[in-house]
C-alpha cells in the first residue's frame, strides 16, 4: 500500500506498538505479510492526506533522510527481504516545471529527479527499488516515459520496470500503436478497475497490476469488498497484483478518507491501534502464495456467486482461495458495483495432473464475516481436508467438496506455515492531549519533521540556526519557497496542523521568525477545519503577522474574511510571540505577551485542529509551540 502522508502518524507511535503494528503488516506468516510496499516519492505538495518532502526542494539540493518513507521501507525489509518495493511521485517541486504546473515540458529534468530518488534509496538505505511509475493519476506522456526508460538505463537501473499510467487504461491504446512505448513499459497499472480489464490491455500481453485499489473504510465491509477484488481482479481482469490504498490509517481521523487503510493506528499518544479484517483477508492469500508464483487456468466464478483462485508455485505448491462475499458486504469506494446473487452452495474440487498423486490433505484456513450478529470470524484455522471424496482404499482421487455459506473467504493450501500472529491488546484509545507543547530540541532527529504535525501544504522541517545566540538553535522551518508541481489544489499559503479536530476552546502560543523581508508572513491558527484535498478552503481562526509592520486575524487560510486588522510593528529577521485565544464565539491575541486585538467575533468552525503556517510559500521558523486546551 502506498505512503502519501497515510503513515503521517505511524513513525511517532512508542515501542513495543510501532513495531506490533509494523509486523502485523509485514512479518511473513503473522498478519498481512505483505509483498508489496509502494511509497509516493514525495513532491513537497498535497497528495490526499498531506504533503511529504522532496529528496531535492531545489535544484541544487539532495537530500535523502526526509520524511519516513525511507524508513518505513527498511522497517518492511527488515521484517521481509524479498517484499517487492515500488515507489510513484503524485507531484514535484516547482523547479522540475520550470514555473509551470506540468512536469513534461523538460523531460530529462523530471526523468533525472526520478531517477535520483532510485539511485539515493541505494546509496543512503541499501534499499532496491524494483518499480517505478510516471504520475498518479494524471496524464502520461509517451515521450517522458521513454526518457524514463532510458535515463534508468544510462546509470544501470535496466532492472528497474516501469509502470505505467496509474491512472485508467487508456496507456494500452498507445502501446499498440508504439512498439517502443510498449517496450518501456513492463506492467500496465489501472486504478479502481472494478475486477476488469479491456481487450486492448490484454492484447499488449504485458503484466496487468491494479496498481492502485480498495481506498474503503476498513469496516467488515471494507473486508468484504477488499476479499472480493483480491480473487476477482484476477479471475475478471487477470491482474497479479493488487495494491491497497492505503497501507495502514495513520493520519488523523478528519483528514479526508478517514481510515481507508487495511488497519488503524492513528493514535500515537495512546498507542491504540486496531487490525481490522482487512488485514486478515490480506493473508488468506500472503500468506500462502509467494511473488513469482502463478495463477493456474482453473479460475472463475462459483455457480452460486463467489469467485475462486488456484495458484501454484510450480514446484508441487498449490493454494486455493475461495469467496462467497454478497453485493451488499463487498461494496468498495469506487466504481459502483452492479447487482449480483451469492447464495450458499457447496462447491466440488477436482485436483488434477501431479496435484492428485501427490496430495493427501490440505491446510484449511476460515473467515466468516457474520454482519447480523457482529461475530466474524477471521482468518481461523481448521482442521486439514483431505482430498479424496470419497474415500476409495487410501487412493487419493483429488476430489473434494465443501459447504460454503454467504460471505465467507476459504483457503486451501499446501503451505503449512500459516499463522494468526498476536499481541496483547493495545493500549486504550484517548483523545490528544490537551495541553501540548514542542520546542523542537533535537539534536538528531529520527525524522525530518516534528511529531504530530501533519503538513498540508508547504513542508516543515527540524532545522538549526547555527548564528543564533541561543533561544532558537533549534527550530521548526517551513522550507518550500516555490509553489510545486501540484497533483492536489494545495493552499497558496503553507500550512501544517496538529492536535485534536474536537479543540473548541484553547491558547495557541508560538514564537515565529520572517525570512522575507517586507513580504513575509506568518500566523498561528485554531478550530482549523479542513486538511488534505480540501486545505485551499480551510476555515478557522488564523492570527497572522507581516513583515510590513501589521497584523490580520481572518476567518479562512485564503485570508478573505477578516475579523480584526492593525499595526503590529513585526518584522521579518526577529523572533516575535504570538499567542491566540479562542472560547466560545471569542477570540483575542497577544503579541510578546501583550494584548493586540481582542473580542473578535468567530461564529463557526465551533472546532478544528491547531496550525501554524506561512502566508505565501516562503521560508519561516516556528518555535515553543504550546496549546492549551479546553476541549
Ligand atoms: C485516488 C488517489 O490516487 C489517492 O491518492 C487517494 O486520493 C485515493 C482516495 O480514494 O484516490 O484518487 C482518486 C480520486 C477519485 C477517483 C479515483 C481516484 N474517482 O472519483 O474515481
Ligand atoms: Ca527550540
Amino acid at each position: 500500500g502506498p505512503g502519501l502522508a497515510t503513515s503521517r502518524l505511524l513513525v511517532n507511535y512508542a515501542e513495543p506498538f510501532r513495531s506490533q503494528i509494523l509486523d502485523f503488516l509485514f512479518t511473513p506468516g503473522f498478519g498481512a505479510s505483505l509483498h508489496i510496499l509502494k511509497v509516493e516519492i514525495g513532491g513537497d505538495a498535497q497528495s490526499t492526506d498531506g504533503t511529504e518532502p522532496s529528496h531535492m526542494h531545489h535544484e541544487d539540493d539532495e537530500n535523502y533522510f526526509r520524511g519516513y518513507e525511507w524508513w518505513l521501507m527498511k522497517e518492511a525489509k527488515k521484517r521481509n527481504p524479498n517484499i517487492t518495493l515500488m515507489s510513484l511521485p503524485w507531484a514535484f517541486p516547482g523547479w522540475v516545471g520550470h514555473g509551470k504546473n506540468w512536469p513534461y515540458d523538460f523531460p530529462d529534468i523530471t526523468a533525472a529527479y526520478v531517477v535520483n530518488w532510485i539511485l539515493g534509496a541505494k546509496q543512503y538505505h541499501d534499499l532496491d527499488i524494483q518499480y517505478v511509475g510516471i504520475w498518479n493519476e494524471r496524464s502520461y506522456d509517451s515521450k517522458y516515459i521513454k526518457v524514463l526508460r532510458n535515463t534508468l538505463d544510462k546509470v544501470g537501473l535496466t532492472g528497474v520496470g516501469i509502470v505505467a499510467a496509474d491512472g485508467d487504461w487508456s496507456i494500452a491504446n498507445s502501446m499498440l500503436v508504439d512498439p517502443y512505448l510498449t517496450e518501456c513499459v513492463e506492467a500496465i497499472g489501472a486504478h479502481y478497475p472494478g475486477t476488469n480489464s479491456p481487450e486492448e490491455a490484454l492484447k499488449t500481453q504485458k503484466k496487468l497490476w491494479a496498481s492502485e485499489d480498495y481506498s474503503t473504510f476498513n469496516d467488515e465491509v471494507g473486508g468484504g469488498c477488499w476479499a472480493r477484488i483480491l480473487n476477482q481482479n484476477y479471475v475478471n481482469g487477470l491482474m497479479t497484483a493488487t495494491i491497497s490504498w492505503n497501507l495502514v490509517a495513520s493520519y488523523y481521523e478528519d483528514l479526508p478518507f478517514s481510515r481507508d487503510g487495511l488497519m488503524t493506528a492513528e493514535e500515537p499518544w495512546s498507542g491504540n491501534y486496531v487490525v481490522e479484517s482487512p488485514i486478515w483477508i490480506t493473508a488468506h492469500t500472503t500468506q500462502f502464495t509467494q511473488p513469482g508464483w502463478t495463477y493456474l487456468q482453473t479460475v472463475g466464478h462459483l455457480a452460486q456467486g463467489g469467485s475462486y483462485v488456484a495458484l501454484t508455485d510450480g514446484k508441487g505448491n498449490l493454494t486455493v482461495v475461495i469467496e462467497t462475499m454478497t453485493r451488499d458486504h463487498s461494496v468498495c469506494i469506487r466504481p459502483p458495483l452492479p447487482p449480483f446473487n451469492v447464495t450458499s452452495q457447496n462447491a466440488t474440487f477436482q485436483l488434477e495432473g501431479s496435484f492428485v498423486s501427490s496430495l493427501a490433505e490440505l491446510q484449511v484456513w476460515r473467515s466468516q464475516f457474520n454482519f447480523k450478529t457482529k461475530k466474524s470470524s477471521f482468518f481461523e484455522k481448521l482442521p486439514p481436508q483431505k482430498v479424496q471424496d470419497p474415500p476409495t482404499n487410501n487412493l487419493f482421487n483429488g476430489l473434494f467438496t465443501i459447504e460454503l455459506a454467504e460471505d465467507e473467504v476459504y483457503t486451501f493450501t499446501t503451505i503449512t506455515s500459516g499463522q494468526k500472529g498476536s499481541y496483547p491488546p493495545s493500549p486504550p484509545s484517548a483523545r490528544f492531549p490537551k495541553v501540548y507543547k514542542d520546542d523542537f530540541n533535537v539534536r538528531n532527529p529520527p525524522f525530518s519533521e516534528a511529531p504530530n504535525f501533519a503538513d498540508q501544504t508547504g513542508v516543515f522541517e527540524y532545522y538549526v540556526n547555527m548564528s543564533d545566540p541561543g533561544p532558537h538553535v533549534f527550530t521548526l522551518r517551513q522550507v518550500v519557497t516555490e509553489r510545486p508541481v501540484t497533483w492536489a489544489a494545495d493552499a497558496d499559503q503553507t500550512i501544517s496542523v496538529v492536535g485534536d479536530h474536537q479543540w473548541g476552546n484553547l491558547t495557541v502560543t508560538c514564537d515565529v521568525f520572517m525570512e522575507r523581508v517586507k513580504t513575509g508572513g506568518v500566523f498561528i491558527a485554531a478550530r482549523v477545519d479542513k486538511g488534505g484535498q480540501s486545505v485551499r478552503s480551510a476555515r478557522g481562526v488564523f492570527f497572522w503577522v507581516f513583515a510590513d509592520g501589521t497584523y490580520k486575524v481572518t476567518n479562512d487560510l485564503a485570508g478573505q474574511t477578516v475579523l480584526a486588522e492593525g499595526r503590529s510593528g513585526t518584522r521579518a529577521y526577529g523572533w516575535h510571540t504570538l499567542s491566540l485565544t479562542v472560547a466560545g464565539q471569542y477570540a483575542s491575541g497577544l503579541l510578546n505577551g501583550y494584548p493586540l486585538w481582542k473580542n473578535a467575533v468567530v461564529l463557526s468552525p465551533k472546532s478544528g485542529w491547531a496550525a501554524i503556517g506561512t502566508a505565501s510559500f516562503e521560508p519561516a521558523q516556528f518555535d515553543n509551540f504550546a496549546v492549551v486546551a479546553e476541549y
